[in-house]
């Protein structure tokens, strides 16, 4: 088992850690004002942080504001290059990094090294992107004319990230922001700041080595009213936000308010539809992971299933068996599958959810329920649950972050596709067949309405090369991959005249 203890000594975590810091330059250490963060694990203190204040907030955003200037000025090559650097330092520390995602968070080790890996990933994937910032060229309609169009930087970018992945949507959202030539503000989750305080000793160690100024990568550690701050900020150009679809539309509104940009990765209500033609197995897998992995706290987590008819009860009796063979305990403990939920808190919202699923007339197939006893006194473990369900009831429209599985029945894919869009998220989505016509329908226009539809894979684990974000409730951001990197960047369209004349566009004569 890990050394959490010399974990946090090599990350550099101190009993106490400031609310902010803007690179090398901490905020001050005040103790008595310190907020105590425990491991939902084993519900011990893990150590100690400050909860920044408005001075705090406006300092960290004071400094990432003037050094913009100098950090767009640099060729975005060199600012990929940075970034190249922080790839590295990612890997050094991925092991310690790793485990003290799990620690903190309470994901299993595996899925918190494998948050480090997708930290590296984006890593490398901004690094080319830093020398592609590519605009279009246009024909123009005037002679001896050119028209092509450019992306600058934003300014400030602030990231809001939540619980569930630590560190990763951070960096999904600064890297690529960096080598926009943005400067950034990052709110952590407060459940979770430690994990960020961690990053931001690796990144600033990296910026100091290469003479970076103060505030290109900046963090601020408190509540929402920090993240309120930041939304109603006009000197924060995008604000970026991953959380509940409650928080985003208050930041969206605050955000819009000022007319700036936002960026929003809220809530999912994944399906995996399993047809007749599915290979149950990879199906079960598939449904498994998705759901019982990290908890059920992913945005991506599989929260229905909707299976044929045909298959249902074949198919139901797998999952009721596979659920037996899941364990549940300390995630740092390579045996277990499934460590806690975030908090108490989390624990009490999946017991009134089952609850609530009851009463509308849930059926459930496998109990859920708090587990007690040797390795639990965190109180923070539950049991992986399975209810059959209509997709109607409220408790199923509802995103709860728990290992709580639904089970629909459907007779045709019409009705199935019906079922798998009718609820107001749209984030992820799957089907297992290996029939083509059920896959093309699924993808195509008439089929899933979700911003990830996948084909024999389940709805989390996605790679970070594509586009990642959904519609609807799930606010409509694309970050990572793909052209994701547009978002933190403005576009500018330049028409150059390099005639003697002053043609005017639309044939519109002015002669005088
Ligand atoms: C999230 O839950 O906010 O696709 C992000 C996945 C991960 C990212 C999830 N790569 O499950």
């Amino acid at each position: 088992m890990v050394d959490i203890q010399k974990i946090l000594s090599r990350l550099k975590i101190n009993e106490v850690n400031p609310a902010y810091s803007t690179g090398s330059v901490w905020g001050e250490v005040n103790s008595p004002n310190a907020h105590t963060i425990y491991s939902p694990v084993d519900g011990k203190a893990i150590g100690k942080v400050n909860m920044a204040i408005g001075d705090d907030y406006n300092k960290a955003v004071d400094q990432a504001q003037q050094s913009f200037t100098a950090w767009r000025a640099v060729p975005a090559p060199r600012r990929g290059e940075i970034v190249r650097q922080v790839g590295n330092a990612l890997r050094e520390a991925k092991d310690d990094l790793g485990a003290l995602v799990s620690y903190e968070m309470g994901k299993s080790l595996q899925e918190g090294l494998g948050e480090v890996q997708e930290m590296i990933d984006i890593c490398d994937f901004a690094v080319g992107q830093s020398r592609q910032l590519y605009g279009l060229t246009m024909q123009s309609e005037r002679p001896l004319h050119r028209m092509y169009e450019q992306y600058h930087p934003l300014g400030v970018v602030g990231i809001i990230s939540a619980f569930n992945f630590p560190v990763a949507v951070w960096s999904w959202n600064a890297m690529l922001a960096l080598v926009c030539g943005n400067t950034c503000v990052w709110k952590p989750s407060e459940k979770t700041p430690l994990t960020a305080v961690a990053c931001q000793h690796i990144i600033s160690k990296v910026f100091t080595a290469n003479d970076i100024p103060e505030g290109v990568c900046c963090l601020v550690i408190g509540d929402r009213e920090v993240g309120s701050l930041m939304a109603n900020d006009p000197r924060v150009a995008l604000v970026s936000a991953t959380g509940s679809t409650r928080m985003g539309k208050a930041v969206a509104t605050a955000v819009a308010a000022r007319l700036g940009k936002v960026l929003l990765e809220l809530g999912g209500n994944n399906a995996i539809i399993i047809t007749p033609d599915a290979n149950l197995e990879m199906a079960l897998i598939g449904t498994v992971f998705g759901a019982v992995g990290t908890a059920g706290q992913r945005c991506t987590s599989t929260r229905r299933l909707i299976i044929h008819s045909s298959v249902y009860n074949d198919f139901k009796q797998k999952l009721v068996n596979a659920y037996k063979q899941i364990r549940i305990g300390n995630p740092l403990d390579s045996n277990n599958h499934m460590g806690p939920l975030i908090d108490t808190d989390a624990v009490k919202n999946y017991l009134d959810a089952i609850e609530k699923c009851k009463a509308e007339g849930g059926n459930f197939v496998v109990e859920g329920g708090v587990l007690e006893g040797e390795g639990y006194a965190s109180g923070c473990y539950v049991r992986p649950c399975i209810a059959e369900v209509e997709n109607s009831y409220a408790i199923v429209q509802h995103e709860t972050f728990a290992p709580i599985l639904y089970l629909i029945k459907y007779d045709t894919l019409d009705k199935a596709i019906a079922l798998q869009n009718g609820v107001p998220q749209g984030l992820s989505s799957a089907i297992m067949t290996n029939n083509l016509r059920e896959a093309e329908l699924f993808l195509s226009g008439a089929g899933s309405d979700c911003g990830i539809a996948n084909v024999n894979i389940g709805t989390s684990g996605a790679e970070i090369g594509g586009a990642f974000g959904g519609e609807k409730e799930t606010g409509g951001g694309r970050e990572s991959g793909s052209d994701a990197w547009k978002a933190y960047m403005r576009r500018q369209t330049n028409t150059i005249n390099y005639s003697t004349q002053l043609p005017l566009a639309q044939g519109i004569k002015f002669d005088f």
